[in-house]
């Protein structure tokens, strides 16, 4: 498919999708939401991707929010689309995917960009990135999700003061404070999030779904983690993954999953 907004790239089992406006700072625009939903729904479904890099264009910018120029008109219905259409096709669809994906922080991640990175599974930056939900210094507040994920990531007291004072903080503090994993110079980013992608390659893919699904569970209401647990803890049992897992083990063997 073509794309006019991002970029996409199929190393080996890695698919690596590249948001690709570096003037705008790659702000999510309208088209940019929908042709990302497009590239993580066909990766999702592609059985020789096994893991997915997200990752923002140029130097300088992972994304810096949700393209201002585009919603400075609307109004409070078209404020409460704009959000709930975000969350559903990109934001939530997102931290649901099954395929494991892995946002590359490589510069400013604000507002909605750090909303993209919250909904991802895998946090790691370069040590340019600013972090922030600058939303309340533009009179409104992050509609993609921010106010839930932010607090389940680094607790209600750092999300309430990151969102109140609108301040961005450093990937060191990122670090320190639970929002990314890793730190690494800007030139080692992919290297790194290549390395992570490759070592969860080598694992079930099956078991994968089935782990990212009990850990979301959470966070969903009326959905109880521990029952979800049980129900695919039992469904690895029926698939041929399982087998080859065990009965590599037993015969002393590597693995063969892919
Ligand atoms: N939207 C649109 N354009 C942007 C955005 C953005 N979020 N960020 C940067 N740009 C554009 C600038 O307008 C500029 O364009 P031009 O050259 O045509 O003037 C270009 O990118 C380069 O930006 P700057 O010249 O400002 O670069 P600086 O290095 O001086 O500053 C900053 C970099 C600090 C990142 C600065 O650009 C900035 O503050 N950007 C806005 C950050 C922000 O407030 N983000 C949050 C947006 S709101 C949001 O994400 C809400 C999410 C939830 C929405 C739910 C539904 C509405």
């Amino acid at each position: 498919m073509n794309y006019e907004n991002i970029t996409t790239e199929q190393k080996d089992l890695i698919h690596i999708i590249t948001i690709n406006r570096p003037k705008q700072l790659n702000a999510l625009n309208k088209d940019t939401i929908q042709e990302l939903h497009e590239a993580l729904k066909s990766a999702n479904k592609d059985s020789k991707t096994r893991v997915i890099i997200l990752t923002g264009s140029g130097e300088k910018a992972f994304v810096a929010g949700a393209d201002i120029k585009e919603f400075a008109n609307y109004n409070v219905e078209q404020g409460q689309e704009l959000a709930a259409n975000g969350q559903e096709i990109l934001f939530n669809y997102l931290q649901n995917l099954t395929t494991p994906v892995i946002a590359a922080i490589n510069g400013f991640a604000l507002g909605g960009g750090l909303e993209l990175a919250m909904a991802s599974h895998i946090r790691i930056a370069s040590d340019n990135a600013k972090l922030g939900l600058p939303e309340v210094s533009l009179g409104v507040i992050p509609g993609y999700g921010g106010t839930q994920r932010l607090a389940q990531l680094v607790g209600r007291g750092k999300a309430m003061e990151m969102i109140t004072t609108a301040g961005m903080i450093s990937a060191d503090d990122a670090k320190d404070w639970g929002l990314v994993n890793h730190v690494v110079p800007q030139a080692e980013l992919m290297e790194l999030a290549e390395k992570i992608a490759g070592k969860i390659c080598n694992n079930s893919g099956s078991a994968i779904k089935s782990a990212i699904k009990a850990i979301n569970a959470n966070y969903v209401d009326g959905l109880n983690g521990f029952t979800v647990e049980v129900t695919e803890f039992g469904n690895c049992f029926g698939t041929d993954e399982f087998v080859e897992g065990t009965t590599a083990f037993l015969e002393k063997r590597k693995a063969n999953f892919n």
